[in-house]
């Protein structure tokens, strides 16, 4: 598996969550259980990459911490690598990437580019793993009050770039980097369309990028405010699939099939 997209059509990154099921009593082990049953689906209705997270970065969510963390995404990455699973760990904790490392996952996923625990990017340099650098520019609680630009293509790009100079300085080869925009973070509602629109300023980095509109808040200016999650996913697939003309080599989805048909459609149309 490289950073590269697969046979011209851009990887799929299947969301594997890994939180309480607050509507059972199955406990923690069920949680798991869930997890990874639902990872096994997303493979076999295709995704290229299972990505596997313990904490969720949603705008005002709270942090859980390393040790939870670590004991909720474990076995789900253990059990879907043992499969021949390609695994990545959602994660901005260094300590929680080793361990994913660890226990098989091959990518780590940082929706904070190496800001929010810079000690990531070494854990990252000392394994080989690829890396997937987000663009960020704080915690979720106050992720909003960041949400300043005035050319937010460019200023996203100049701040990748310093994150991907963080990462080489770490011992990172180039080779093992994905840029990620960070769609939701620290950009509200227009910003992100905006952000889509200026998408060639950060394909211009030459690195592969990955896009995850996947039932983002920002669609809501599209489809109205009480979108199912069905509609949502709709209109995930259409992004998907115009982040992938636009050159995005991967896209993260909650909804695999339905964004899986859609880049088969674009493909078909195009020839
Ligand atoms: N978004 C979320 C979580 N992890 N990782 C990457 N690389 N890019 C994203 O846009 C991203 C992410 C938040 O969405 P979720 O809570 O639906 O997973």
């Amino acid at each position: 598996m490289t950073a590269r997209a697969t046979g011209g059509r851009p990887q799929i990154w299947g969301i594997v969550n890994v939180t309480p099921d607050s509507f059972s009593d199955g406990g923690r082990f069920f949680d798991a259980e869930r997890a990874v049953a639902h990872g096994r689906v997303l493979r076999a209705q295709g995704a290229d990459v299972l990505d596997v997270g313990g904490e969720s970065t949603r705008p005002g969510s709270q942090p859980v911490g390393a040790q939870e963390e670590t004991r909720r995404v474990l076995p789900v990455i253990e059990a879907l690598a043992a499969d021949g699973a390609t695994v990545s760990v959602d994660t901005y904790r260094a300590e929680t990437a080793r361990a994913a490392i660890g226990a098989g996952a091959a990518i780590v996923n940082d929706v904070s580019g190496g800001l929010a625990d810079p000690a990531i990017l070494d854990v990252v340099a000392e394994t080989g793993a690829l890396v997937a650098l987000g663009h960020w520019r704080g915690p979720s609680a106050d992720m909003y009050a960041r949400a300043e630009y005035d050319a937010i293509g460019p200023e996203v790009a100049n701040e990748l770039r310093e994150r991907v100079d963080a990462a080489v300085a770490a011992g990172i080869a180039r080779e093992r980097i994905i840029l990620d925009p960070g769609v939701g973070f620290a950009k509200a509602g227009e910003q992100n369309w905006a952000l889509l629109r200026q998408l060639d300023a950060i394909t211009a980095l030459g690195l592969p990028v990955l896009i995850g509109t996947s039932r983002k808040r920002f669609l809501d200016s599209a489809l109205g405010d009480d979108a199912s999650i069905e509609r949502k996913d709709l209109a995930t697939a259409v992004t998907s699939v115009l982040a992938a003309q636009r050159g995005a080599a991967a896209v993260r989805v909650h909804d695999v099939v339905a964004t899986r048909d859609a880049l088969a459609v674009a493909r078909a149309w195009e020839g």
